[in-house]
């Protein structure tokens, strides 16, 4: 039996497709408003497929509760939050589950942290807090690092064919843990040291993180002399070896928009290039307000209220919503008092945010500029009810004549 600590974005699926695979599978977590939802059957998240999967793992006996279980194996996928103000990963929620396995675990279990942790996170924190309590690491536990790759929107798909990575101590419990994940995954599974997959699963999201802030670059340098950045780059990817991303208006989520920022915390001398990346998107919200402020110019609009956003998740089709461009605009409004903007998100059925409407026409009805902010599968079956408004098109995915863009 396996214990999947951590049942939110990662978790859940991950859980969910191991037991579909016919895996003894209980999943953990210390949220008892999450786990009593999961028991009567409930999701807390949307995403593609995965009503279908919940029902299979039910029918093959997943259990969810509180308590930490008794076994061998552990998968954490619990938060890695990051401090705000130093950039750098709060290790807490890892180092906390690490405890409480250890409180009842087997000996010889091994635990695998999928979080996705700063590199050296696991020699700095984890092992100290292991050995701290009298526990001998390759003996009494084996550590392994597996990072997920999944993205949200297209999660159970991506578990079963993107390719994984296993960083163990030794490769034994690597090829013992490639074994485990070989059940769900059919693509190819890398074993290697713990810090090259701590290492490798940042890099990944650097990686991504560099080349849509050469995008966006683009959509600034375009705007200033009236070019068409989405032309250009249509044209420039023809070239067998360019593939450039598309500019939006930021760059949101709890991955990409936070781990570049654990290189530039940990070799501030070395990362010029991966900082001016995060600047360039971070600044994206800030070119998306100036574009507001030209269409309201243009149109003599003064008064806020009439600026409606469309989306509020940091990108499409999914609800969640953290570090979403359109949350920090709203903050940058705030700083510059510039209250009144109204939200619209089909998938955020909170309220979030203030002056979010819950029905799409009812905010249309209040608004004469739309933007959007995110290219949601909704707005685009709903051209028809927007081309009578001034839109901003953040995402490219106007049809109609007339759109204003990033
Ligand atoms: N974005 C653009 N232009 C693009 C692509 C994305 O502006 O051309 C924006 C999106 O709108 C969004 C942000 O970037 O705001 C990130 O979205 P994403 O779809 O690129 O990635 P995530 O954050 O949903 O998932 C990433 C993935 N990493 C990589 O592609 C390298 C995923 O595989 C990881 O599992 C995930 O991070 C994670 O959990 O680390």
């Amino acid at each position: 039996m396996i214990n999947i600590i951590g049942l939110g974005y990662i978790g859940l699926p991950t859980a969910l497709m191991f037991a579909k695979s016919g895996v003894k599978v209980v999943g953990t977590d210390n949220n008892t408003k999450l786990v009593n939802s999961l028991t009567e059957g409930m999701l807390t998240f949307e995403e593609e497929g995965l009503e279908e999967l919940f029902q299979e793992a039910l029918s093959n006996g997943i259990k969810f509760t509180t308590e930490y279980q008794n076994t061998h194996t552990y998968i954490l996928a619990v938060p890695t939050p990051y401090i705000k103000e130093s950039k750098k990963l709060d290790p807490k929620y890892v180092i906390s589950a690490v405890n409480s396995t250890l409180d009842v675990c087997e000996k010889g279990a091994i635990v695998i942290i999928e979080s996705t942790i700063s590199p050296g996170t696991i020699d700095k924190y984890i092992r100290p807090e292991i050995e701290k309590r009298g526990f001998v690491i390759g003996d009494d536990i084996h550590l392994v690092h597996a990072p997920e790759r999944i993205i949200p929107g297209n999660m159970i798909y991506e578990l079963e064919h993107n390719s994984r990575t296993i960083g163990a101590d030794n490769l034994e419990i690597g090829e013992k843990v490639k074994g485990l994940y070989s059940s769900l995954c059919k693509a190819e599974i890398v074993v290697t040291d713990i810090r090259s997959a701590e290492m490798s699963k940042v890099v990944e999201n650097t990686y991504r993180d560099i080349n849509i802030a050469f995008a966006n670059e683009l959509a600034k340098i375009c705007r200033t002399d009236n070019m068409d950045v989405y032309e250009i780059i249509r044209i420039a990817n023809m070239h067998p070896r360019v593939n450039i991303l598309q500019p939006g208006p930021g760059v949101g989520g709890h991955c990409i928009s936070v781990d570049p920022w654990f290189l530039v915390g940990d070799y501030p001398d070395l990362t010029n290039l991966i900082l001016t990346a995060r600047k360039i998107n971070d600044s994206m919200p800030r070119h998306v307000l100036g574009r507001i402020r030209d269409i309201m110019r243009e149109h003599r609009i003064k008064d806020i209220s009439k600026v409606g956003l469309y989306g509020l998740a940091y990108k499409e089709n999914v609800d969640d919503t953290r570090e979403s461009p359109t949350l920090q605009l709203l903050e940058r409004m705030d700083e510059h008092l510039a209250f009144g903007v109204k939200v619209f998100d089909p998938f955020v059925k909170e309220r979030i945010v203030d002056h979010q409407f819950m029905n799409f026409e009812d905010f249309l009805n209040e608004i004469e500029v739309l933007v959007v902010m995110v290219g949601h599968e909704h707005i685009k079956n709903n051209m028809d009810l927007i081309k009578d408004k001034l839109v901003l098109d953040t995402k490219n995915i106007c049809i109609f004549d007339g759109s204003y863009k990033l």
